[in-house]
């Protein structure tokens, strides 16, 4: 039972790494790995593929030790005090209410704690706020429930919903990838700064890219910015992360990250294509 069980775990492995290898879409892009996605069991974060998520993921890890050895601490001088000053082992307590050094000490210790915390993790927020020089702007707008995306330098825009059970192989995903895959992915070329700015049209959403270290509401009637420069060819997946109504979970976002000959045949392409169900309507004239 067991044994079968493994057998057809492994054979689900090899079917969608198999697939996993020829990616295609809509896009007409093929042939990207899955970078940016969330693995049965995983508990980590997504693979850093931006200066950002490096420097996030560096502040993590660096805190976590900082956590275990203040944990440490204070376990020791719990376990101190429960075995050298219980009852039986100490049975006439000291009286003394102060010791001035030792309040000194417990004062400064976490304030200075605190201060290498915050001059490692300030230049950090600063980075993410500040945003830079754009080679690629792009407008992303939450809705109940999907999100539109707009390249106004390129003339582009696109709507992306979630792609459904049946539809995830022929457009090149698997069916661990149903609730993250989007019919239209946003397609950016490598190692090229990229600003997105984010809004709504209803509620509150917000756009987020996990590997891309990257989350910003989006606010109807606001424009919030966030920008990254991602170093990897690859799909990354991400989430409205904003509980947005009943939908919320079915709004996926996919991001294509692809050479700058790819984007620029993309590029072409989309532009003389209509994608999603944003794409100009024709009205005919009155006369
Ligand atoms: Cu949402």
């Amino acid at each position: 039972m067991r044994f079968a069980t493994i057998l057809s775990g492994l054979g689900a492995i090899f079917t969608s790494s198999l697939i996993a290898g020829a990616v295609w879409a809509q896009d007409g892009i093929t042939g990207l790995e899955v970078v940016g996605a969330p693995h049965p069991g995983g508990t980590g974060f997504h693979p850093a593929v931006t200066e950002l998520a490096h420097e996030q993921q560096w502040l993590d890890h660096m805190l976590l030790y900082l956590c275990i050895a203040v944990v440490a601490v204070v376990v020791t001088l719990l376990l101190v005090v429960i075995l050298r000053f219980n009852s039986r082992a100490n049975p006439t307590p000291a009286k003394f209410t102060h010791n001035t050094p030792l309040e000194i000490a417990w004062t400064l210790v976490p304030v200075l704690i605190l201060v290498v915390l915050g001059s490692f993790s300030l230049p950090t927020l600063f980075k993410q706020v500040e945003i830079p020089k754009a080679d690629i702007v792009v407008k992303v707008i939450g809705n109940q429930w999907f999100w539109s995306y707009e390249y106004p330098d390129e003339g582009i825009s696109f709507d992306a919903f979630l792609l459904g059970r049946e539809e995830l192989e022929a457009a090149g995903y698997t069916q661990d990838e149903y609730l993250l895959a989007a019919d239209n992915a946003v397609v950016l070329p490598v190692n090229k700064t990229v600003v997105v700015q984010v809004t709504a049209t209803d509620v509150i959403h917000a756009w987020y890219v996990p590997a891309f270290a990257v989350q910003h509401s989006a606010v109807p009637g606001r424009i919030g910015e966030l920008w990254f420069k991602p170093e990897k060819e690859g799909i990354y997946f991400g989430q409205c992360t904003t509980l947005c109504g009943k939908d919320h979970a079915y709004m996926p976002i996919t991001v294509k990250v692809v050479s700058q000959e790819v984007y620029d045949d993309w590029v072409a392409r989309t532009k003389t294509a209509a994608l999603g169900t944003s794409a100009p309507v024709q009205v005919a004239s009155a006369d």
